[in-house]
């Protein structure tokens, strides 16, 4: 079996663990990444679509994303529409003076692993059989099956940004963690088609379930409405489910959107999941590995940049400065923005989705929230602030 002695090994080629790479790659720490997926698998996933003001400055100043400014389209905001109401807009630009932007995740992941190409990254793929231990000791080891042979690898530390089932989590000893969950009894089915898309980034609340019309480019659209669990992605044929998204959507934006032959078609159920510590002797997890927030938010991709933001200042100032209090503060500093962010998730996902077996009073309590915010300017500036997931202080 090959051997293979590291600094850092990071569990996971998704958005979290390729930037994490990236980032200490080129302040010259020593890393090899594990993805158990053919890169063409991790690069065909259709996921989020908006960034935060904050992701973006990250994103632009740390030269990873080379398309950002090309393909990225600006955004002021997102639009509520809701059923025989008034729409309104969450004004991220009139609110915090800043933009979001709209960057297929598709796009980003595919100039990471452009970026490793060129950086020549210590990148295995298709691992399997991963055994991981010693996660407590002062050199964790790993050992794995790839295609093109065995190998086992000593580290300093293992970063666990293997996603929502991934099996860095579990390394914690039960006692010592906690896992706050929440399953909801929806799911969204998304279809991407090539078909101009709306002007507005638009979440729309209609008394038979939610939908939201997005876009991932000037030929290219992305909707999707709240489904049942007991239906699959073969109950939803394109026809039905152009037919659910306008019937839900308001005339004006039903009289926008172009339909067409759907391209993907992908069903999420909605969890939200939170691990505490997202730390563990020398194993530190991030992005979905360490939480889940449904995706009503448009956080789940913000979060894994902003923890590996976090993790890779934290551990740069480990070996170029010799200090480990960002190391050891990591946990409490990524949660806060966690919890800020699921909670904000959560009130938009409760405020436009329809709950099934809901009693009659819980309709009549959501449209009063709507009509509240619709009159509150301070009640938009707060949801305005905690979309673009900028600090009140
Ligand atoms: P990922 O992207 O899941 O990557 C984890 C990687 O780890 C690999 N892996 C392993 N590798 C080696 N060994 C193992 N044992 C392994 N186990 C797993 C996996 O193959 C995978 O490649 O997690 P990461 O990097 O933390 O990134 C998180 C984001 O992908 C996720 O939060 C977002 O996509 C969530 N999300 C959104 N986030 C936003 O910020 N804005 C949005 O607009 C937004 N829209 C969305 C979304 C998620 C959605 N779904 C699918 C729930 C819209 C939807 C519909
Ligand atoms: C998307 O473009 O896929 C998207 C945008 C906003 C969300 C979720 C998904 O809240």
């Amino acid at each position: 079996m090959k051997q293979i002695s590291t600094q850092v090994v990071i569990v996971g080629a998704g958005p979290a663990g390729m930037i994490l790479a990236l980032l200490l790659e080129m302040a010259g720490v020593d890393c090899v990444v594990l993805e158990r997926r053919a890169r063409d698998d991790v690069l065909a996933r259709i996921r989020a679509g908006v960034l935060e003001p904050s992701a973006v400055e990250f994103l632009r100043e740390s030269g990873l994303v080379t398309r950002l400014d090309r393909l990225g389209r600006p955004r002021n905001g997102s639009r509520i529409a809701w059923q025989d109401r008034p729409s309104m807009m969450i004004d991220v630009k009139r609110w915090t003076g800043t933009e979001m932007m709209a960057y297929g995740q598709t796009f980003l992941t595919e100039d990471l692993y452009a970026q490793s190409d060129v950086l020549g990254t210590r990148l295995f793929e298709e691992v399997d059989h991963l055994k991981i231990e010693g996660i407590d000791s002062s050199r964790p080891t790993l050992e794995f099956w790839t295609p093109k042979g065995n190998l086992h690898i000593t580290c300093d530390y293992v970063i666990g940004c293997d996603g929502s089932r991934g099996h860095c989590v579990t390394l914690i000893p039960e006692a010592k963690r906690q896992i706050f969950k929440r399953v909801y009894p929806f799911g969204w089915l998304g279809i991407l088609a090539e078909t101009p898309p709306v002007d507005d980034f638009t979440y729309i609340y209609h008394s038979e379930g939610f939908a939201l019309a997005t876009q991932r480019g000037p030929n290219l659209s992305r909707y999707y409405v709240q489904t049942p669990l007991d239906q699959g992605i073969e109950a939803w044929p394109d026809d039905r489910f152009w037919e659910t998204f306008l019937h839900r959507a308001p005339k004006d934006l039903a009289e926008q959107v172009v339909t067409g032959p759907s391209i993907e078609k992908s069903l999420a159920p909605l969890r939200s999941r939170v691990v505490e510590p997202m730390r563990w002797g020398n194993l530190f997890l991030a992005g979905d590995a360490a939480h889940l927030v449904p995706p009503t938010g448009a956080k789940g991709l913000n979060l894994a940049i902003s923890d590996v933001r976090l993790l890779s200042r934290a551990l740069l100032a480990h070996y170029q400065d010799g200090t480990d209090e960002l190391l050891d503060r990591y946990s409490e500093d990524a949660l806060r923005r966690v919890w800020t962010a699921s909670n904000l998730s959560w009130r938009l996902t409760r405020l436009l989705h329809v709950f099934p077996g809901e009693p009659a009073i819980d309709a009549r309590l959501r449209l009063c929230d709507y009509e509240e915010l619709l009159e509150n300017e301070d009640l938009q500036r707060v949801l305005a602030r905690d979309y673009a997931g900028v600090s009140s202080t």
